[in-house]
Order: structure tokens, then sequence, then C-alpha cells
């Protein structure tokens, strides 16, 4: 009996070696898939992943477990997390596409700032053909795309009053660790430090940035209201959230398994929508509720003419995605 247990165990460990990745494992007949999430439980985000998993256990009959890894447990910083997903490491996570930009430069297209009019003309761009085409197109990169999320219209706070473009002049505004998000912040009038989310709230409690952006329900998330206490709707971008998983752990999956995760993604893109419509005004009013001061800007011309000149000289790198997203405006 001894024997027996130490000679399945010497087994196990050596499926682990020949695998080689804490990305999943087995027990009997169960494989467990980490994913990492950097909001915490309640989140939009994180009940679509937890959905996510739901749907995944149910659809393999068991046969895979995802455990989601919320709150930024496996890194604050999604630039961390993708490298690890990459490399297997991590087997899915859930990340913002201006992120992920940086590991396939396709997305940018995403971090051009006023390329979605609205919510609408976004989505009906990313459920088009061209935009899951997105999806597919990641697996050069050794990423599978799942599925879309939404992630609202990122706006500029900062801890000193912001009502216009001129006040960003000069001022030091964090952004995600991306070249074009990097331009569209110094085209604004104000330098730009890019880092991860996680280290974002202490520098602005430092000094050493004064604020960043991002949108509300995130405001919430890291507790960034807290220390910057003033918000300016300028709505300068639309970042999809992307839910994607490790091309390698994907090859070791059967044909029907990989139906299953595909179908139980497609499935929570609806219910992540409906949670992030009600959490996007939610956020707003807590926000607002303690005491943040909120400035709409009612015209956003001064923000589009500042980038100009970026988007002339970024856009020709995705022109067929532009073209597709043009086509995608809802007829007014
Ligand atoms: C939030 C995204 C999150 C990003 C964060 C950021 O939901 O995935 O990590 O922005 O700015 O809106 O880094």
């Amino acid at each position: 009996m001894k024997h027996f247990k130490r000679s399945v165990l010497v087994m196990m460990v050596m499926i682990a070696i020949t695998f080689g990745f804490s990305s999943f494992s087995f027990s009997a007949d169960q494989m467990v898939l980490k994913l990492s999430e950097i909001h915490g439980k309640g989140y939009p985000t994180e009940l679509a992943d937890e959905e996510f998993a739901r749907l995944v256990n149910l659809y393999t009959k068991g046969q895979i477990k995802v455990d989601v890894f919320p709150g930024g447990q496996i890194s604050g910083d999604e630039k961390v997390v993708i490298e690890q997903v990459k490399i297997g490491a991590i087997a899915i996570a859930r990340v913002s596409s201006g992120a992920l930009g940086s590991f396939n430069p396709q997305l940018n297209v995403f971090a051009l700032p006023f390329i979605f009019d609205s919510k609408d003309h976004m989505w009906s761009f990313l459920n088009g053909t061209a935009g899951q085409k997105m999806l597919a197109d990641l697996a050069p990169s050794g990423f599978v795309g799942l599925c879309w999320y939404d992630g609202g219209a990122r706006s500029f706070y900062a801890n000193y009053p912001l009502n216009t473009i001129e006040d960003l002049k000069g001022k030091k505004f964090r952004v995600m660790p991306n070249a074009i998000l990097v331009k569209m912040v110094e085209a604004m009038g104000a330098s730009a430090v890019p880092m991860g989310a996680g280290q974002v709230f202490s520098a602005i409690q430092t000094k050493v940035i004064d604020g960043a952006e991002n949108n509300a329900p995130s405001l919430i998330s890291f507790n960034h209201y807290q220390v910057a206490k003033y918000y300016m709707l300028d709505e300068h971008l639309r970042l999809p959230e992307v839910l994607f998983m490790s091309k390698m752990v994907w090859d070791k999956l059967s044909k029907d398994q990989q139906a299953a995760i595909r179908k139980a993604a497609g499935e929570t893109v609806k219910f992540q929508r409906a949670k992030w419509d009600a959490y996007e005004i939610e956020a707003m009013n807590k926000i607002k509720a303690e005491g943040q001061i909120v400035v709409e800007i009612k015209d956003n011309t001064p923000f589009r003419n500042a980038v100009k000149q970026l988007l002339a000289d970024e856009s020709p790198k995705f022109a067929e995605t532009i073209k597709a997203i043009n086509a995608a405006k809802p007829k007014k």
C-alpha cells in the first residue's frame, strides 16, 4: 500500500515536471486553471470571471475547474500577469486591452483617444467580424482571445482641481505601460508616468504623480478617490477589457474542452455588460457621495484638438481596423 501511494506520488510529480507549469494542476480527473483578475470580489469583471468559471465547470462536466484569483493577488501589475500567461505559468487572465496592447500591437487601436463615439459604437465594433477577428489575432503573441468586456470610458483625476485641459499642463499623470498612452498624455500637455495599477494609490499619496486616468468603477476598486479628489470627465478613452488564455495551456486541451471554454466565455459577455452598466452608475454616485469633485466636460473639442497630430501619426498603422470601426458607427 505504502509503495503504491509513493508510486502515485512519483507519477504525479513527473506529470507536473513534464508540463512544468503551476498554471494548472490535476487531481484524478480534474484540471485546475488559474485566472488572474486585478479587481476585487464583486467588481463587474470579477463577477464575470466567476460566472465563466461556473460555466466552464458545467460545460466540461467537471473536467476543468477555473480558480479565480481576484484583487491582484497574482500581481497588481497587469504587465507581469500577461508575461506569466505568455509562458503558461498562469492559464487565464482578465486585463485591460491597454496593457495587452504592449504584447499585441493591433490592440493599440483602442489606445487611440476618441476612437469610439459611444459605448454602443464600441460594442457594435467588438461584436462584429473585425472585433472578433482581433481576438483570434492574439494567437501569434501566444494568447487565445476569449471575449471582450466593457471597461467604460476613462477620464483624468488628480489631487488638485481639474476643470479644463489647461489644468493638465506640466503635471504628472500615470498611464498603463503603453507607448501610445504615454504619447496621448504628452499631447495633452502633461508628463506621463507608466506604472502598474497597484502602485498608483501610494504614488498619488506621496505626490510622486499628480493624478491618473480611469473609469469611475476603478476609482472605487483601487480607492483612488480617497487620494485624488478631482475628476474631470473628458472620456478620452474606451479601452475594452479582455479575457484571454495562454496558448501553451490551450494547446494541451481537447477540442471538446476548447469548445466548452469558448462557449462559456461567449455567454458571460451579456452578463458582464449588465453588471457593468449598473455598477458604472453606482460607482459615480458613490464617488460623489464621498465628496469627490466631478466636473463634466460638455465640449471636449480642446481635448480632441490636442491629440489630432497623434491620431494622424498613429492611424495609418491601424488603417483596416479604423475603417471597420468607422463602419460600425451606429446610425443616428
Ligand atoms: C482598469 C482596468 C484594469 C487595469 C486598470 C489600469 O479594469 O484591468 O489594470 O484600469 O489602469 O480600468 O491599469
